[in-house]
């Protein structure tokens, strides 16, 4: 097992043997899942493999959810199974989770050749996709987000930025803005929501002695100019921080959602086996932190 530092995350690469170990710990499990619901038995089961987990990996994967780095890459994992792995490996650092509204628990980030793909950017476009964190418009976002690669086209960088480094890089006056209550961030139209259920909310907060971030540019607004200068200052400094990855076949990264904002580069969609495909999964620390708006059985998380 390789371990190395990378700017403001860290990178495992597992070794053959390892390699080896975790496939077959997934091997005779399989998950399925519709828009709805999931198989919930093929997700007990591999939870049950979770203690079986290369104990070095393991232990790498739990240090990292209580640390500041802003995301774990984790390299040459088995390239089948994907699914399943994803739900193992994540199964370290919080409960997955779906919007309502958005679809399944696991979501092909793939480019779908749509005429809202040429309006907007989500997981199904392939247009620049600005540094934001993750469903920063619900009131409790996710705690990480993890991505597996499938595959990768070339130049389809993935984009981290520590929310930590960004935030060296602006006065106080900037910060006090940020943490008012004082900024919309539009739901997607792919959500089906409408502007009432669009609530006014700061873009930093400080939770445990460490900030906490929530952004997403596209049709932001502020009450004030003041705190509108705050957030273009915000996702300038995002920008100058701004870390790239590449992501190959057989990587997986967690990307901690109030440490790290992520975005990724625009890419040449091919729209057959070949496209750029990332599996992704929102994961919640504690599902009591959602209170009555979560639904258990299905995992969804309803309203904003
Ligand atoms: O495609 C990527 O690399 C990331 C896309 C993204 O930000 C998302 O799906 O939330
Ligand atoms: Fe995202």
């Amino acid at each position: 097992m390789f371990v190395e530092t990378l700017n403001s995350g860290k990178l495992v690469s597992i070794s053959p043997s390892d390699q080896q170990n975790l496939f077959a710990l997934v091997e005779e499990i399989h998950y399925s899942q519709s828009n709805k619901e999931q198989n919930e038995e093929a997700i007990s089961q591999i939870k049950m493999q979770k203690k079986l987990i290369p104990p070095e990996l393991k232990d790498h994967i739990l240090e990292f959810v209580n640390s500041d780095y802003s995301y774990l890459l984790l390299k040459n994992l088995p390239q089948t199974k994907c699914d399943e792995l994803l739900l193992l490996l994540t199964s370290l650092v919080g409960d997955p989770f779906a919007h309502a509204d958005e679809g399944s628990l696991i979501m092909a980030n793939k480019p779908i050749k749509t005429e809202e793909a040429q309006h907007t950017t989500a997981y199904f476009t392939w247009n620049k996709f600005d540094l934001h964190t993750e469903l920063p418009y619900i009131q409790t976002p996710p705690d990480f987000i993890s991505l597996y690669c499938v595959n990768n086209v070339k130049g389809g960088y993935t984009y981290l930025s520590n929310v930590e480094r960004a935030l060296h890089l602006l006065s106080q006056d900037q910060m006090i803005e940020l943490k008012k209550p004082q900024y919309t961030i539009p739901i997607p139209p792919h959500f089906g929501a409408d502007k009432k259920q669009e609530f006014k909310r700061p873009l930093l907060s400080i939770v445990k002695g460490r900030p906490s971030l929530r952004i997403r540019q596209d049709g932001l607004v502020s009450e004030t100019e003041a705190g509108m200068e705050a957030a273009q200052a915000l996702q300038s400094a995002l920008d100058m921080v701004r870390e790239a990855i590449e992501l190959e076949p057989g990587s997986l990264i967690i990307i901690n959602n109030h440490l790290s904002a992520h975005g990724r580069a625009p890419f040449r969609p091919t729209f057959n086996h070949e496209d750029r495909e990332l599996h992704r999964v929102y994961l919640i620390e504690d599902v009591n932190k959602f209170g009555k708006n979560y639904d258990p059985i299905h995992r969804r998380i309803r309203g904003f």
